[in-house]
């Protein structure tokens, strides 16, 4: 007589420890995939790139190879375990972009690194599950990813059952809604897999039709250049101008799309205390911020995201957000004095950007007058071209 087919009663017993461990370390959701389960993934990749969908992060291309199939990544890999982390927000996130002076940043950045948060939660869960399989006599090899390593965690998680990859393209929960960290751990454990969570955006659109930049050339399909998140984040150079409107106050991040799921009313508000906003970071004045020096710069967001992207490119944002800030004459007289500051910013980056606001800021005798004092002794052409701009 054969074995009835179906998950080793060991494997079963180590997903359930698992899920335990994993609800008492305070992730809300775990799924088990297999290594072979996102076929489309890589067609999926390799068009986004083509397409050019993946702007100035070449890193996606040069790893799409590994990043599109686990098996690239680890050929021992046999079962995916995928783990949601909920951090939903405790007010409206969109709340700030209504007050011009403040600057917006969005949720996953108002608190400590959250891959600091979890990847330590996520060795602690794999040490068990490693000494338990060995308390088993099964041989058993793990490694642990949040964001760290070429992995597609969304449609991961999506064939884990943790949820589903929405129009805006992050993952979904029915329980969660939008609001869920994704960590990964892979193992040469074989786990019986969970099912696959179907697509339940139905003919909703609306995180489509609320993208300030209609970053969305189609639904599922988000291209990076026109993201905000990209633009505030990943983007070195200057913010192109055809986006420094739309961006109105966001100085870090988006959550627009994020923030108007429907599902969201099943979210909680995120329990984990380190991961709790710091009071300061929820409406912080735009004039503070472009007041920021290097040193200033890092010891206010030491263990924030927001340090890893530099002082020069923040304060590039802060210059857009100010010139955005009342245009128009309806700026106060701080918001037009700190961006007139920022004129004569040791970066040509900030600079840039602090031209483009003044124009924005100021009236018209003022600026021309402005522009003849420095436009001539301006030694960076970027910055020459952003006072010619102006004219133009
Ligand atoms: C690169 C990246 C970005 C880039 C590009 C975003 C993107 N959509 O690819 C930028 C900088 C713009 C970005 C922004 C954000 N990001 Co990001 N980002 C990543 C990263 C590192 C890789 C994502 C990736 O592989 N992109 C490549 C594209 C091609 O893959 P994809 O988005 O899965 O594309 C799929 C669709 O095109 C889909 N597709 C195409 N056609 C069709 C058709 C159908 C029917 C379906 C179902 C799917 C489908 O198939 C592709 C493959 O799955 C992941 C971490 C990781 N390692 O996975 C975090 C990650 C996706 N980011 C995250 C977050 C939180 C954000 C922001 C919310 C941050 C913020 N507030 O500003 C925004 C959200 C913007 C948005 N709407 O996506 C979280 C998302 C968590 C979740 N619940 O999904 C992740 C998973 C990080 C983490 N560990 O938690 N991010
Ligand atoms: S994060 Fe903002 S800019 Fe990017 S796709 Fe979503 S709504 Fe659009
Ligand atoms: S807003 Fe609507 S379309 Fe977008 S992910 Fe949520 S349910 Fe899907």
């Amino acid at each position: 007589m054969t074995a009835a087919a179906g998950p080793k009663p060991d494997a079963a017993r180590l997903v359930a420890d698992l899920r335990r461990d994993a609800a008492r370390l305070g992730f809300a959701t775990l799924g088990v995939t297999r290594p072979d389960a996102i076929p489309e993934a890589p067609a999926r990749l390799a068009r986004a790139v083509a397409d050019g969908h993946h702007a100035g992060m070449e890193w996606l291309a040069e790893t799409a190879g590994r990043r599109a199939d686990p098996r690239v990544l680890w050929p021992e890999v046999r079962s995916i375990v995928m783990l949601g982390f909920d951090y939903g927000p405790a007010e409206d996130p969109l709340a700030v972009l209504a007050e011009p002076e403040a600057g917006g940043i969005s949720v996953y950045a108002r608190h400590r690194d959250y891959h600091e948060v979890i990847k330590g939660r996520l060795k602690e869960l794999s040490d068990r599950l490693r000494a338990r399989a060995r308390a088993m006599g099964l041989k058993a090899e793990a490694r642990v990813f949040v964001d760290t390593a070429p992995v597609m965690e969304k449609p991961l998680a999506a064939a884990a059952g943790l949820g589903w990859q929405g129009k805006h393209t992050n993952l979904v929960s029915r329980r969660h809604g939008s609001w869920l960290f994704l960590g990964a751990i892979f193992t040469t454990l074989d786990l019986p897999p969970d099912a696959p969570e179907a697509d339940h955006c139905g003919s909703c659109r609306r995180c489509l039709d609320a993208c300030p930049t209609d970053a969305f050339p189609a639904p599922y399909r988000l291209d990076a250049r026109r993201c905000i998140s990209y633009l505030t984040i990943e983007h070195a150079g200057p913010i192109p101008r055809a986006f420094r409107a739309a961006m109105g106050n966001r100085i870090y991040g988006c959550d627009d799309c994020l923030a108007v799921c429907p599902w969201n009313k099943y979210a909680q508000v995120g329990r984990e205390a380190k991961l709790a906003a710091r009071a300061d970071l929820r409406r912080p004045s735009l004039v503070m911020l472009a007041g920021l020096d290097d040193r200033a710069f890092r010891a206010f967001f030491a263990g924030s995201p927001i340090k890893r992207i530099g002082r020069d490119r923040f304060v590039r944002n802060v210059a857009v957000a100010l010139g955005n800030a009342g245009a128009g004459g309806g700026a106060s007289h701080s918001v037009r004095a700190a961006a007139l500051r920022l004129l004569d910013d040791a970066s040509p980056l900030v600079r840039g950007a602090a031209v483009w606001a003044v124009g924005r800021l100021m009236d018209r005798a003022t600026v021309e007058a402005l522009a003849e004092a420095r436009a001539g002794a301006e030694s960076d052409p970027e910055v020459r071209a952003e006072w010619e701009e102006l004219f133009g």
